[in-house]
């Protein structure tokens, strides 16, 4: 009989649920705490993540980094600025990071007292909302440039998230970001989630996103959201794909 798409995307979500979740009794198990960081391209993730990372090694909490893309390792070039134990992934073409992922590279690379760990997902609204890495918090993140429609365009990436942090702040107004529109938007798809502001050039949200990922680690509760990761068909986007074509 044949395996419908989805009946394998469900099979695939399903795997690494399993994965995800065995990885994070794991790693809570030898006190590592993971957040996943989650984006479009641009956003200001590494950017953040340079001064969060900069700002645990002064404090000297033990903190480490893994950034995924498709292709170079600048970020981490720009992550190891901080003094923090960086590490690149590439995913070789593929548009999320999964658990087995993760996994693999843990195991020969994360520094034994490694307290905190930060994931640098590929830049991706859509894709790697589906994949639980095994975090202990998601942090979907997006920009003053890219419009406060989209909590409402991207409800997975946002409705799963355990805390919403608004990039680029110092930008806000040349870009005529309506700041109310955006919270009214994030408040529809994930009720009572905290949104920070943060600018990476002044330095502003730094200590904010910090703390409250500090706050985790040491068992805090976390914001409950309405969404699980859920799955996407990429197969699915074809037909909306070609309706909407210019020609
Ligand atoms: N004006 C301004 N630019 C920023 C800020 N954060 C990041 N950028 C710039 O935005 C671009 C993309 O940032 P990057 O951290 O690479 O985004 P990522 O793709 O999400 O990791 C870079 O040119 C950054 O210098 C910010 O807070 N304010
Ligand atoms: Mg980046």
């Amino acid at each position: 009989m044949c395996e419908s798409v989805d009946d394998v995307t469900q099979a695939v979500l399903a795997k690494n649920d399993g994965l995800a979740a065995s990885l994070r009794d794991d790693l809570t198990g030898r006190g590592v705490t993971v957040v996943n960081l989650l984006s479009s391209p641009g956003s200001g993730k590494t950017e953040l993540l340079g001064r969060v990372l900069a700002r645990a090694v002064e404090r000297g909490v033990p903190v480490a980094a893994l950034t995924a893309d498709l292709a170079t390792e600048n970020d981490a070039r720009r992550l190891a600025r901080s003094g923090a134990p960086v590490k690149q992934l590439l995913t070789d073409g593929l548009c999320h990071l999964e658990a087995r992922q993760l996994r693999g590279h843990l195991e020969s690379w994360l520094p034994a007292d490694t307290s905190l760990l930060f994931v640098e997902n590929v830049g991706n609204l859509v894709c790697p909302a589906s994949y639980d890495l095994g975090e202990s918090l998601r942090i979907v993140l997006m920009a003053v440039t890219e419009g406060e429609d989209k909590p409402l365009k991207y409800p997975t990436a946002f409705g799963s998230a355990h805390l919403v942090v608004l990039t680029k702040s110092d930008l806000a107004e040349p870009a005529g970001f309506d700041g109310s529109a955006f919270l009214a938007h994030v408040q529809r798809v994930n009720p009572g989630v905290e949104v920070v502001r943060s600018c990476a050039r002044d330095g502003e949200g730094v200590d904010a996103v910090l703390e409250r990922v500090l706050a985790v680690r040491d068992g805090a509760p976390v914001h409950r959201p309405p969404l699980a990761p859920r799955p996407h068909h990429h197969e699915d986007a074809a037909p909306g794909l070609a309706a909407g074509r210019v020609s």
